[in-house]
């Protein structure tokens, strides 16, 4: 549909897969490939505003890795203020991912590190293939994470975790970013479609005014203190009282029948 030359979009049976297309860089993220992503989450919000179409986001990598980071060679000469607006455009192009109302699941394989790791973070869930190398090695180029890494990794995997990663540069495999927390399960690389589809067809049986309503109750709540976050929480909780998932949710669970979400 639209001129995009990094992003491809397929969406079938109510799930969009985003593959980053430029696999000879390792997926670097360029200004053009953020643009073209940029571009994509626009065409995904809308056909699910207007025709439902879409329930389910994978975001995953093209070629041997999912995102080897920030364009290195396109920030090397940049100046202060124009770094500046680069970080801003990534970090509004990765928050518009974390705000889309459908659950979102990165496919992580190769490399995540960088701008590729905090790509992942803005995703929902994150699974991996056995040997991939994550880390944040921002302090080894004599900068800091530009794309949210600061921010949204002391959120999934705790301040000690995250200083640690943040502070040596150092990558980790699969296995240890399981154990800390930063992904949620781990797969032989030939089995990462399949896994990322298991979780697809699973969350498709659920109510997509529910799963929206989790994802806000979580980011909004991580800005709050918990009194605040209590108070969010119970007014969420009371909206779904107002729509037809809580009806047919608990009406089949009361009737002993599996809940019927329909797909319109
Ligand atoms: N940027 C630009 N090009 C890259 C990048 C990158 N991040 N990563 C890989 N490439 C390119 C290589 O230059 C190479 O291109 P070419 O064939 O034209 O020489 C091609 O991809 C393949 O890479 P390698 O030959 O290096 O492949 P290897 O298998 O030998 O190594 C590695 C793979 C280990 C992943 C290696 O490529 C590497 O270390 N890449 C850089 C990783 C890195 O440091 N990433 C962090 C970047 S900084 C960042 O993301 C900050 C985000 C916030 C930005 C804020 C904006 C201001």
């Amino acid at each position: 549909m639209a001129n995009r030359e990094l992003v491809d979009l397929q969406v079938e049976n109510h799930i969009a897969t985003l593959t980053l297309k430029r696999e000879k860089q390792l997926n670097a993220l360029s200004q053009q490939l953020l643009t073209d992503l940029n571009d994509a989450l626009g065409e995904i919000e809308q056909r699910m505003e207007q025709q439902d179409e879409i329930r389910v986001v994978l975001l995953t990598g093209a070629g041997r890795a999912f995102a080897a980071g920030a364009d290195i060679a396109q920030m090397k000469d940049l100046s202060a203020p124009v770094a500046e607006a680069f970080a801003r455009l990534g970090q509004q192009v990765f928050s518009r991912l974390e705000q889309l109302a459908a659950p979102t699941i990165a496919l992580v394989h190769g490399y995540a590190l960088g701008g590729g790791m905090e790509l992942a973070m803005a995703c929902d869930i994150r699974i991996a293939a056995e040997g991939t190398k994550f880390g944040q090695p921002e302090v080894t180029l004599g900068v800091i994470p530009g794309f949210g890494g600061s921010q949204r990794l002391p959120r999934i995997v705790g301040q000690g975790n995250a200083l640690h990663l943040l502070l040596t540069g150092d990558s980790i495999d699969a296995a240890e970013a399981y154990r800390i927390g930063l992904v949620t399960q781990v797969v032989p690389l030939d089995e990462l479609t399949t896994a990322g589809h298991k979780i697809a067809a699973r969350l498709l049986e659920l109510g997509p005014t529910a799963l929206a309503g989790v994802k806000r109750a979580v980011y909004e709540g991580a800005e709050l203190s918990l009194e605040a976050g209590l108070v969010y929480e119970a007014a969420r909780f009371g909206m779904c009282f107002a729509g037809d998932e809580q009806r047919e949710g608990m009406t089949a669970f009361v009737e002993r029948r599996k809940p019927q979400f329909a797909i319109s």
